[in-house]
């Protein structure tokens, strides 16, 4: 496919860069942690979004280059910043289970002089369906040396409390479409207010995504949510502007 070779060049061509998403700690109004977000700027195209080719880089395993690259560019960014604030890095199901997945991980790490207790690896439930050995060594590996974990989209798929007692997760992330069926006649308010309280019982930060607007940040901190992420605080953004975010509140 078109895509296909053309992703095999963007990776030569510097066409692919890390934008930046503000977690915002929902008491104090501080940046916590940024999550990095993949963008790739086609020069005939524009810009493509992660879900337009992220799935392509999966089946053709580019996906373990391009997810190496990512978490080394991600952790480089985030070793300028100041300690207290954390990188988050989405993960494909297929990274994890490439061999030698955790020690490019910590090498990235190595090479950038940042604190394992500074990534935070962002994993869908997907990825822990299957049970394979190999998904829990990568995990108990890395957690071993510090690195964080967060279960992203919570509440889209199996939602099982069994993950959350058998992994080391530091943070749930609530997926946004709850978010968005706030104050809409829907259940969504209540299956917050829960998650939240599971979270607050098991010392998990709970995350709200996708805040677009202060019902919406007013409503998740009334329901218990520590953290808060979406356009209502900032969009993506790359990394100088991520550093002025920083640079403004301290
Ligand atoms: O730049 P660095 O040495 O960290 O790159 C490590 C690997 O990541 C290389 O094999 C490179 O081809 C790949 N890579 C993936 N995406 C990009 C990109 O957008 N730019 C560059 N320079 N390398 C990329
Ligand atoms: O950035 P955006 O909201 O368009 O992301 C769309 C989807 O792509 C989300 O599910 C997000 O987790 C995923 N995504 C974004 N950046 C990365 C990345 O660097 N690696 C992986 N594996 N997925 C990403
Ligand atoms: O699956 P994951 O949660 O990693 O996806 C993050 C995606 O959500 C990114 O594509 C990001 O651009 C998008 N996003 C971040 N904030 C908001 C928001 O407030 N509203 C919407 N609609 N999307 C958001
Ligand atoms: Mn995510
Ligand atoms: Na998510």
């Amino acid at each position: 496919r078109e895509i296909e070779s053309e992703l095999r060049l963007a990776l030569q061509r510097d066409e692919l860069s890390i934008f930046f998403q503000p977690l915002i700690d929902l008491e104090t109004g501080r940046i916590r942690s940024f999550e990095a977000l993949v963008r790739w700027f086609h020069p005939e195209k524009g810009e493509l979004r992660p879900d337009e080719f992220i799935p392509v880089a999966e089946e053709t395993g580019a996906i373990i280059t391009l997810g190496n690259w990512i978490t080394a560019q991600a952790a480089k960014a985030a070793a300028q910043w100041p300690e207290d604030v954390t990188i988050a890095v989405n993960l494909s199901p297929l990274q994890i289970k490439a061999p030698g997945a955790a020690m490019a991980i910590l090498s990235a790490l190595r090479e950038a002089r940042l604190d394992p207790s500074r990534l935070e690896l962002e994993i869908t439930e997907t990825v822990l369906l299957d049970h394979s050995q190999n998904t829990e060594t990568f995990i108990n590996e890395l957690a071993e040396a510090g690195v964080r974990f967060a279960l992203d989209d919570f509440g889209t798929g199996y939602s099982s409390l069994g993950y959350l007692n058998k992994y080391p997760f530091s943070k749930i992330k609530v997926d946004r479409s709850f978010i968005s069926g706030i104050n809409q006649g829907k259940k969504s308010d209540a299956i917050i207010r829960a998650v939240s309280g599971m979270g607050q019982t098991l010392g998990m930060e709970i995350v709200a995504e996708g805040l677009e607007t202060i019902e919406q940040v007013r409503a998740v901190s009334e329901a218990g949510c520590t953290l808060g992420q979406g356009y209502y605080f900032s969009r993506p953004v790359p990394d100088y502007l991520a550093a002025m975010l920083l640079a403004k509140e301290r």
